[in-house]
């Protein structure tokens, strides 16, 4: 039966040849007026489709980081496509990534325990790209859990995450994730006031013993982790902390940060007391908090810093003395706070209120300079007046949230959550210039680059709350609904709604594709979640099971189309690691593992090295096999984990492998290698006699199929061996497993040959 399929195969690899080099014949098309006709589409539908259509094979001009809300998890997307290409895994176990089920990954999702307690979900809100000079480099990604105090790092290169680390000071955030110019601090800002370090206090003692703060995480850039050992806090009232933003250019070394219940209200509906909702909005305005925050970590370097479980807080008294925290007043509820591309003005918008306050750096520092204060709040902190801080207030309408700016200078997109709105306006000038619709309940607004010094205009994201009637009802939770709007003419234009089924995204990031240089292949062995050699490291040929009493250890290894061992043979209870290495090179060659009913679960991409544990408690047998349909062969790459029972007796069995083969046998199969070797010469003649090797995926395509036919020799000694000692059925499997390869080397070189098509070499150098 192997026989004729791979009969089939060699016939059909000759056609595909011959195919590949046909030329395509159109049929009869629809006229473009029949398409619009059929699908009601309108000119303005035709201009959409024509601004967002990525074509088949083409690529989108920036990829989006989006928060994925509940889920834990962030989602990337192109634009202009709104195509979704990846969920990163950040606190969120999830199984197609394989992310808490192997050791490695496991490792990083125990960073994020709290109390001794697995989190197993985050509300993420904030990712925030690392920045070089004010401007987004690609190599990093960073994201806040509300929820639950915690930051995440996520390495570009791999789009993995590689650390989580736990707030050990506050008990809520969520004003982060954002980086300084140079990445070098992010910064997290406590939401919900309570007690630091997560004592105990009555709300009676609010004022005295409940704090908001903001956290300064340190990042190592070039070990690519935070440093918790290097970060600070810094106290601040109990005023309900939101939204921060760190300074640039003219502004750098300072921070931002909003705060929406100055009033310091402590609720109490059941008590006969008016809600939070009234008791937070009463006055008409709030703080916003200016933090000199170079100066704090001097001050942290200087000693000057108290310890809260281990962790350094700048506390009030200092701050008030040496001049690190300023209040200025700030519109009714304020939520957004976003610094312009220049540096030069902090604009700050109130739910409440219907105009977007812009305020002045430079008038701030002038105020701190001549130390005019209007006074001091109850915690010792100055406060700067109004006027000598504000630049304009500019009324854009109802609810205005959040800012992101343009690559034309002076213009900035805010978001107007009540209006459901997109505000197009000039921050220097205190003009509205335009508004268009959006459905329903825009939060955040994303531009390209938008909150970096040098925005990249183009397009803007609008990230609304509600969905309701905008796409097929899919039962009563709705998808989120992100739309893109075209702002590279004066007057803005909606282009494509994308609904967003995992969780609400609350904030999007997005990069000019080109930025990003993401590795195709990890170095031999390694553990991702480190980036170090993993010890579970094996090469090809060193595959090894090893048994210390109870201890089974198998250092295996995956490659198409077999795993490295085959049987994996141990006692009832035996405490069982296995480390998987996948020895392909080629991109995009995952493999999976899964051993069934014990919840073992990995996703190996080329080069990885992941573990699995478990105790075999279960007796019987238990197949194991590759998940991902990762080649022709995939459905054979298996094997089996034989737990024998405590007490079995092997009865006396002589082995018998299926179909036994004679000589005919195996000389058809020897013929038959001999024709694949002929078609395999003749597209390695096509391949190399054009200039493959300045095409990186060609080239590694070609050694990928280098190293199958490198495997071919070994094979066939084997085959011959057996031959010589007249077993032929050993003889025509080796010589079947010689086919293997060389059917693996003519795939691979068949996609070589595709690419080398497509991209239109010709021979030559
Ligand atoms: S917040 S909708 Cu969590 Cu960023 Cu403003
Ligand atoms: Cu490897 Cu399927």
């Amino acid at each position: 039966m192997a026989h004729n399929g791979n009969r089939r195969w060699i016939r059909g690899f000759t056609a595909a040849i011959a195919i590949a080099s046909m030329a395509h014949t159109a049929g009869a098309a629809e006229s473009l007026q029949d398409v619009m006709k059929r699908r009601q589409l309108t000119q303005e539908d035709l201009m959409a489709a024509a601004k967002t259509y990525v074509p088949s094979g083409k690529r989108d001009e920036f990829l989006a980081f989006s928060s994925g809300g509940q889920s834990g998890q962030v989602i990337v997307y192109g634009i202009p496509s709104m195509r979704i290409l990846k969920y990163i895994a950040v606190f969120t176990p999830e199984p197609w990534q394989a992310y808490g089920y192997d050791e490695e990954s496991k490792a990083v999702l125990n960073q994020g325990r709290m109390n001794g307690r697995d989190i197993t979900w985050g509300d993420t809100h904030h990712p925030a790209l690392s920045e070089t000079n004010g401007d987004y480099d690609g190599q990093f990604l960073f994201i806040n859990d509300k929820a639950n105090p915690r930051i995440a790092v996520i390495d570009l290169r791999d789009f993995e995450t590689k650390q989580i680390v736990v707030n050990p000071v506050f008990q809520s955030e969520h004003g982060g994730a954002f980086v300084s110019q140079n990445t070098d601090w992010i910064m997290e800002a406590v939401q919900y006031a309570a007690p630091l370090g997560g004592s105990y206090a009555p709300l009676e003692e609010f004022n005295d013993k409940y704090r908001g703060g903001v956290t300064y995480w340190k990042f190592d850039r070039t070990r690519g982790r935070i440093d918790p050992s290097g970060s600070f806090a810094v106290e601040l009232p109990p005023y309900s902390q939101d939204l921060s933003d760190f300074g640039k250019l003219g502004s750098d070394g300072w921070s931002f940060t909003n705060s929406f219940c100055s009033e310091r209200y402590v609720g109490g509906i059941e008590r006969g007391r008016p809600p939070f909702e009234a008791g937070c909005s009463a006055k008409d305005t709030d703080y916003l908090h200016v933090v000199n925050w170079r100066k704090a970590a001097e001050l942290v370097a200087a000693g000057r810093a108290k310890k809260v479980n281990g962790f350094s807080v700048l506390m009030m008294d200092v701050s008030a003395a040496e001049g690190v925290v300023y209040l200025v007043p700030e519109p009714k509820s304020p939520h957004g706070v976003d610094v312009t591309p220049d540096g030069k003005y902090i604009t700050v918008s109130g739910k409440l209120d219907t105009h977007t306050w812009v305020y002045s750096f430079e008038k701030i520092q002038a105020a701190i300079a001549a130390k005019k204060f209007t006074g001091k709040d109850d915690y010792g902190l100055p406060i700067i007046a109004l006027e000598d801080a504000l630049h304009t207030q500019v009324p854009l309408g109802l609810g205005p949230l959040h800012t992101q700016y343009d690559s034309r200078p002076g213009i900035a997109y805010t978001s107007l959550y009540v209006d459901s709105m997109v505000a197009k306006w000039d921050y220097v000038n205190g003009k509205l210039i335009d508004r268009i619709p959006v459905h329903y309940n825009i939060g955040h607004i994303m531009a390209m680059h938008g909150d970096t010094v040098k925005p990249r205009g183009k397009y803007v994201v609008a990230l609304n709350k509600l969905a309701i009637d905008r796409f097929n009802p899919v039962g009563p939770l709705h998808p989120q609904n992100h739309q893109l709007i075209d702002v590279s003419n004066d007057k803005m234009q909606m282009l494509y709604d994308m609904p967003v089924p995992l969780g609400e995204p609350h904030y999007v990031v997005a990069i000019d594709a080109t930025l990003l240089k993401p590795i195709i292949r990890y170095p031999a062995g390694t553990n991702s979640r480190t980036d170090e050699i993993s010890p579970g490291k094996t090469r090809p040929g060193e595959e090894k099971i090893v048994k210390e009493g109870k201890k089974v250890t198998v250092f295996g290894t995956e490659i198409r189309s077999h795993i490295t061992p085959e049987i994996i043979e141990v006692d009832q209870g035996d405490e069982i690691t296995i480390h998987l290495t996948n020895l392909e090179r080629a991109e995009d060659q995952t493999h999976g593992f899964t051993i069934g009913k014990y919840n073992v679960n990995g996703s190996l991409e080329p080069g990885k090295t992941a573990t699995f544990k478990f105790t075999a408690d279960q007796p019987g047998v238990f197949p194991y096999y590759c998940t991902e349909f990762c080649s022709a062969l995939h459905l054979e790459m298996q094997g089996y984990l034989l737990v024998k029972p405590t007490g079995y007796k092997p009865t006396a069995v002589t082995a018998k492998a299926g179909t036994q083969y004679t000589q005919a046998d195996y000389e058809k199969q020897i013929q038959q290698n001999a024709d694949t070797q002929k078609v395999i010469d003749e597209v390695v003649a096509y391949v190399t006699a054009r200039p493959y090797k300045n095409d990186p995926m060609v080239s590694s395509l070609m050694d990928d199929a280098t190293d199958q036919l490198g495997k071919v020799p070994e094979a066939k000694q084997k085959a011959e061996a057996a031959a010589a000692a007249g077993n032929w059925s050993d003889a025509m499997l080796w010589a079947n497993q010689v086919y293997q390869y060389q059917v693996k080397a003519a795939d691979i070189g068949l996609r070589a040959k595709t690419r080398l098509d497509q991209t239109g070499a010709t021979p030559g150098n």
